[in-house]
């Protein structure tokens, strides 16, 4: 059996960390990148958002990805090295590699210690599929180091599922998009396989952001805390409510803090007076429909698409072949 062989390249820079984030929250509408949201235990909340029954997007996609793959097999290329996005658990690509006769995986994250474990239960279940962990941060763009050594004769299937794209606004998810479709390479036969929510009834998208338990509220406000260790602001959940808003100009869920009342943020070398109502926006979750995202696919430099999506079109899964 061969071993995962692991990288890790991300760093955490404390001081841009800061920088990034105080930045944020002295602009005129406050906000926060929503990878924030993702400490250990706004990644457990996360976990347990994907099963509430508001938020039915991973449900969805799971179902589409088994109700068609034999369908996505026909059209995807046997033997690709697949790189699959936002790894976690490799829970959603380790039920499709058997499947999809994938030649080689690649599980990417911003740690390898996210990965690490999974990919050694999953090299246990593909004892001869090659595999690797690579910890990147890949928010800002994909890069494949030429440790990784990918073979350029190989297709390559970026595996990008769960809708991650609507966290970038339309303008940020066409360059990294682009950025995406140069790493499929050069073989023929690579592409993205993208998950995407769509555009569905505002009640219902806001419920999702906003469920009766209050666990969407919780991995929101989880943010303060998260914050207050990484640059050292106070914030008290207590003075904060979650707000979840569809934003139908811009067809996104946008997820806010907002300030209960007047309070008074400080942090080591500043402070930030929000008023009663004030917000923090900490994320955007933009709904997609099929032809808009066909059209965002193509203008990235996608040659063909093809999506198969649920009988009611709440969610669909893309594959957009590079050339
Ligand atoms: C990770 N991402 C696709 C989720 C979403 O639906 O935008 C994050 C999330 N935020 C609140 N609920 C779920």
């Amino acid at each position: 059996m061969t071993a995962p062989h692991f990288i890790q390249l991300y760093q955490h820079n404390a001081a841009a960390v800061a920088q990034e984030l105080l930045q944020g929250l002295s602009a005129p509408q406050a906000f926060t990148s929503p990878k924030y949201l993702y400490d250990a235990l706004g990644s457990r909340l996360f976990e347990a958002i994907t099963e509430l029954p508001e938020y039915d997007l991973t449900r969805t996609e799971a179902q589409l990805m088994q109700l068609h793959s034999a369908s996505m097999a026909a059209q995807l290329p046997r033997g690709a090295c697949w790189i699959d996005l936002g790894a976690g658990n490799c829970e959603k690509a380790g039920r499709l590699l058997g499947l999809m006769g994938a030649g080689r995986y690649v599980a990417v994250d911003i740690s390898v210690d996210f990965v690490r474990q999974a990919l050694e239960v999953l090299q246990r279940q593909h004892p001869g599929l090659p595999m690797a962990g690579l910890g990147v941060d890949f928010s800002g763009g994909l890069q494949l180091p030429a440790e990784l050594a990918l073979d350029p004769a190989q297709p390559r299937v970026l595996f990008y599922p769960g809708s991650s794209i609507g966290n970038f606004t339309p303008e940020q998810a066409q360059g990294f998009l682009r950025n995406l479709h140069a790493g499929c390479g050069s073989a023929v036969g690579s592409g993205l396989l993208i998950g995407v929510d769509l555009l569905k009834d505002p009640a219902e998208l806001e419920a999702a952001y906003d469920d009766a338990l209050g666990v969407t509220a919780a991995f929101d406000l989880n943010l303060l805390l998260h914050i207050n260790r990484l640059v050292g602001t106070d914030f008290a959940v207590r003075d904060w409510r979650h707000l979840s808003r569809f934003n139908a100009p811009l067809s996104r869920v946008e997820m806010h803090l907002q300030a209960r009342h007047a309070v008074t943020v400080q942090w080591p070398g500043g402070q930030r007076q929000f008023a009663a109502g004030d917000t923090i926006h900490t994320e955007n979750a933009c709904k997609w429909t099929v032809p808009d995202f066909a059209a965002l696919l193509r203008n990235a430099g996608f040659a063909q698409t093809q999506a198969w999506t649920d009988p009611a079109e709440r969610f669909a899964v893309f594959w957009a072949q590079a050339r």
